[in-house]
């Protein structure tokens, strides 16, 4: 694995993450209605809870999701065609995409692309253990943003990668720039397979974020104890209660981190005031009608080449096509 084009300076990485935690935390939580970008959630910590929470009885997608991709893994590589490089967004550790690689013939390359230089590094070397010979060239990049890919024999067909419903997370003005600059990325006559979640019953949907163990209320919580280790902050836990809400008319799950009482909270030489009941909002998860998840995907200049789902409705993968 070579990585000549991506070096990076691990304590000038330290110190650029800090920074843009604060300059986030300071934004977001000095703003009329308070906010936390997602990503901060993925801490090590967080990182390891939500290791716990893809195993909860109540969190179906991650194990709906790779059933889904067991089934249909050799229908997607058989369309992606022999040869094929996969780009990972996102890939963290990169646990979903051995079921893609063992069902290609002969794939050119994997490349994982994640902002997390460590997790990348992980994925990268189970991924390239797990399939000897396969030539894995990892890139240290936001995925959010243009990045270049590394050089590739011509006329190797790309076929994207971008599972967990991790689309949710963005809105859906964000999904389809998403979407649009993941085509410019892989290029013409590629392919990308995704996973999206899909609208349901509210009360399932609810307790897939809010389990009885109470694992994904420490997964949110951790982001106020993450703002007391890396920036000083002052939040007492104690203070402050999870809730994941459906917004019905944006069809989406939001996560809260709501105020018991109210409070000052100090946070990097300010004063944080809140009212009881006042939320800063943490994440958003939306969910998708097949119909609606196609619009979409239409409008950034992909069509719907194939749709596989579960018996019962929870979750889509979708093999998209540029244009179409
Ligand atoms: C990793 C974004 C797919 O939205 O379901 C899980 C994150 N948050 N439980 C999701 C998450 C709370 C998860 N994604």
């Amino acid at each position: 694995m070579s990585r000549a084009e991506n070096r990076y300076d691990p304590e000038a990485e330290a110190r650029a993450q800090r920074a843009a935690l604060l300059a986030d935390a300071v934004a977001g939580l000095t703003a009329e209605r308070k906010t936390l970008p997602c990503k901060w959630l993925y801490d090590a910590e967080g990182a390891r809870l939500f290791e716990e929470i893809i195993r909860l009885p109540e969190y179906y997608p991650t194990r709906t999701e790779t059933a889904i991709l067991r089934g249909c893994a050799s229908e997607a590589a058989a369309l992606a065609g022999p040869g094929a490089a996969v780009v990972e967004f996102g890939s963290g550790s990169a646990e979903k995409v051995g079921l893609l690689l063992d069902a290609m013939d002969r794939p050119a390359a994997y490349v994982p692309v994640d902002i997390a230089p460590e997790w990348l590094e992980e994925g990268a070397a189970r991924v390239a253990a797990a399939h000897p010979g396969l030539t894995v060239l990892p890139v240290v990049a936001d995925f959010t943003r243009p990045f270049p890919l590394p050089r590739l024999p011509r006329g190797t067909p790309l076929l994207g990668f971008f599972p967990g419903s991790t689309i949710g997370n963005f809105t859906p003005e964000a999904a389809r720039d998403f979407l649009r600059m993941a085509g410019r990325i892989l290029g013409p006559g590629s392919r990308l397979l995704i996973g999206a979640d899909r609208v349901k019953d509210q009360a399932v949907l609810e307790a897939a974020y809010d389990d009885a163990a109470g694992v994904t209320a420490a997964f949110n919580m951790n982001l106020l104890a993450r703002l007391n280790r890396e920036l000083g902050a002052e939040f007492d836990l104690k203070a402050f209660r999870h809730e994941a809400r459906w917004n019905a008319e944006k069809e989406r799950i939001e996560m809260h981190l709501v105020s018991l009482r109210p409070q000052l909270v100090r946070m990097a030489g300010r004063r944080l005031r809140f009212a009881a009941g006042e939320t800063i909002h943490t994440e958003n998860s939306h969910k998708y009608r097949p119909e609606r998840f196609t619009a979409l995907c239409a409008e950034a200049g992909w069509s719907a080449e194939r749709h596989w789902g579960d018996a019962d409705g929870l979750f889509s993968v979708w093999l998209l096509k540029q244009g179409g």
